[in-house]
């Protein structure tokens, strides 16, 4: 009789719980802006369009990489000696790590766990090895300020802005020496290395030209006009367009990268800075430092939209979509929320909390049993779709599984 009428009170409690938590949104992918002058860190939900946290860095948040999964946030503070490390679970910095005097660019080496930072006060670039969070080695170049990575993670390409001595210094990353320093005639600004391997990009102040660097001969080979003052220049991932961004008329500039030509310009906010693209290469993500906004355009059709964040925000990063087949069970949530896989891939939930937890599909499909600590639970999806599943012992706990075609 006790147990009947504690295991009807125990449903009744669910349903309600239920019923409260089913509409919640699930979060889109979030953009973290850093506001130079207000030394925060904005987190915007790019779903919703609207900042959903404000995080306290140290002074002057300069760099930023984000991890492939979207789970790690690293943010250099040029005011300070500190790269911060911020667990975007949870939008608070977890750890901060010494690096040097005035830290600028940061960049996050593909396939290893390691992080560059340009230490741009102490004329050197600092190895930190991510797992442990501390610097590991560093590589003297004068004044270095951003860094582009090979996709292949063997080769570092560095804008150097030593006084009448401008050049490009490129370090063999295994064995964590310069091999080769390209000359300039005039101050580099931001240099990035195209997410296909094929060109190496950058700006220069006082010359309204992008300059495309073959890697494979380390020789200019053209040189692409923009209007007055470009600063970021790359060919991000999963994007036909090369992208650039003019301060001076408040542009985004679109490139052909196989002709190395002008396509369009888009119009923008008051001194853009920087940009970030979304995980599938549809929209841009600007920064405007004297409108102190985020632009948000749809690259397709030049459309923006517009959202206040914190006052002179320059750097801007995207969680990337996370591709993958593992889902991490951790303070009661589902990490990452929403994961995309092909059909016929399976993904894992792992139970990396203190207490049990369980996977319910919305559909009815088959989940997991109840997950105790340790425990994980796997699960193909061989039918292309949109899977919603929540926990069915704390059913707050939302996710979502998009399976895309094989
Ligand atoms: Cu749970």
């Amino acid at each position: 009789m006790f147990a009947t009428s504690q295991s009807k009170f125990t449903l009744l409690l669910t349903a309600l719980v239920f019923t409260l938590f089913s509409g919640m949104a699930i979060a889109g992918p979030k953009a973290y802006v850093g506001n130079f002058k207000d030394n925060t860190v904005s987190a915007v939900d790019t779903a919703a369009g609207t900042v959903v946290a404000t995080i306290p860095i140290a002074a002057g948040p300069h760099g930023m990489a984000i991890t492939p999964d979207g789970r790690w946030l690293y943010v250099s503070s040029d005011g300070s000696s500190t790269v911060s490390v911020i667990d975007t679970s949870i939008d608070r910095v977890t750890k901060t790590i010494e690096v040097g005097k005035s830290p600028h660019g940061v960049t996050l080496v593909p396939g290893k766990e390691l992080l560059l930072v340009a230490v741009n006060g102490e004329d050197k670039i600092a190895f930190v090895d991510t797992a442990k969070q501390a610097v590991i080695a560093t590589v003297s170049v004068g004044k270095p300020h951003t860094i582009g990575v090979s996709p292949d993670g063997k080769v570092a390409y560095i804008s150097s802005q030593v006084p009448s001595h401008f050049e490009v210094v490129i370090i063999d990353l295994d064995a964590r020496k310069v091999v080769r320093t390209i000359a300039l005639d005039k101050t580099p600004r931001d240099l990035e290395y195209s997410s296909d391997g094929k060109a190496v990009y950058f700006t220069k102040a006082g010359a309204n030209v992008i300059d495309v660097l073959d890697p494979a001969s380390d020789k200019i080979v053209a040189e692409i006009p923009t209007g007055v003052s470009p600063h970021y220049v790359n060919h991000p991932r999963n994007t036909m367009y090369g992208m650039a961004i003019v301060q001076g008329p408040g542009e985004l500039l679109l490139f052909d990268v196989k002709t190395n030509s002008p396509v369009r310009s888009i119009k923008v906010g008051d001194q853009p800075h920087w940009l970030a693209v979304s995980g599938d290469g549809k929209t841009a993500y600007v920064t405007n430092e004297g409108s102190n906004t985020l632009s948000v355009v749809d690259i397709a059709s030049g459309k923006t939209a517009t959202i206040t964040v914190g006052n002179q925000p320059r750097k801007v990063a995207v969680q990337p979509l996370a591709v993958g087949a593992k889902v991490s069970i951790e303070n009661f949530t589902f990490i990452p929320q929403v994961i995309t896989i092909a059909a016929d891939e399976s993904v894992t939930w792992s139970n990396n909390d203190g207490g049990p937890h369980a996977v319910a599909f919305k559909d009815g499909s088959a989940g997991s049993e109840t997950l105790f600590p340790g425990k994980t639970f796997s699960r193909t999806f061989a039918q292309p779709g949109t899977y919603e599943y929540y926990c069915s012992i704390h059913n707050y706990m939302i996710g979502r599984i998009v399976v895309g075609p094989r």
